[in-house]
């Protein structure tokens, strides 16, 4: 009936702890500001306007998503293609409530959004669904060949109109660029980390050092 329907959750995931959550804004909006001042980033700017020589105030470009968190699995209550066995797996139930180390090595950002790259742990790869890279093969046709756990993100905003799903579409879609070779162009040493350009708007900041941000697996209703 509705009710069994309803035991779903909208998602599981980490759940950054609320007293980081500020400390993790923070660095990604010094980063947008920062960004948007940088000549190379400039030389780019019709990637998110449309139009050149338009300004582009990055903070007010992206939109907040709500609580920040890496979802593991998308199960839409119960809709969603194998939401059921992820949630009877050993580990999601062994794992639930419990308290993780997340470490986010990059920080991202397209004209659509804005994200941090979360690199997983072999304990915490045990959460990670074996077909989440699979699942984004329609919309990034090389996903499938990387690595398990590179579509694992954290949304920190998106553009007027984008959904938060296409955050991790957008990380997959650099790193299968990588993956084919490409580096990126190196366009700036920040203090952060290094700022290489992959074309269209896309922006990678490899953190110098990640960022180690307690979370907590668990899930999200609505
Ligand atoms: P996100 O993980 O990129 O932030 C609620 O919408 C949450 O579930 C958001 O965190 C969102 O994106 C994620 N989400 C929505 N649809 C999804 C899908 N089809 N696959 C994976 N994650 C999805």
């Amino acid at each position: 009936g509705p009710l069994e329907e309803m035991t779903l959750p909208l998602y599981f995931g980490w759940f950054l702890v609320s007293a980081v959550q500020d400390n993790v804004r923070c660095t990604a909006m010094d980063f947008l500001k920062t960004l948007d001042t940088l000549e190379v980033f400039k030389k780019h700017l019709n990637e998110f306007t449309g139009k050149a020589e338009k300004e582009v105030d990055l903070e007010q470009y992206f939109k907040a998503k709500g609580t920040l968190h890496c979802t593991t699995k998308f199960c839409d209550y119960g809709k969603a293609n194998g939401a059921k066995e992820y949630a009877e797996k050993q580990a999601v139930t062994d794992f639930y409530g419990s308290a993780f180390e997340l470490s986010l090595s990059a920080l991202f950002v397209t004209p659509r959004t804005v994200g941090a790259r979360v690199s997983l742990t072999e304990e915490q790869l045990l959460l990670w669904p074996d077909d989440a890279e699979k699942e984004a093969e329609s919309v990034v046709p090389a996903a499938a060949s990387l690595p398990l756990g590179s579509r694992a993100h954290v949304t920190l905003g998106c553009a007027e109109g984008v959904e938060a799903v296409q955050t991790g579409f957008d990380l997959l879609e650099i790193l299968a660029l990588q993956q084919a070779g490409q580096q990126g162009e190196v366009a700036e040493e920040m203090e952060l980390g290094t700022l290489a350009y992959f074309g269209e708007g896309r922006w990678l900041l490899s953190l110098r050092e990640p960022m180690r941000i307690p979370a907590f697996f668990s899930s999200f209703y609505g």
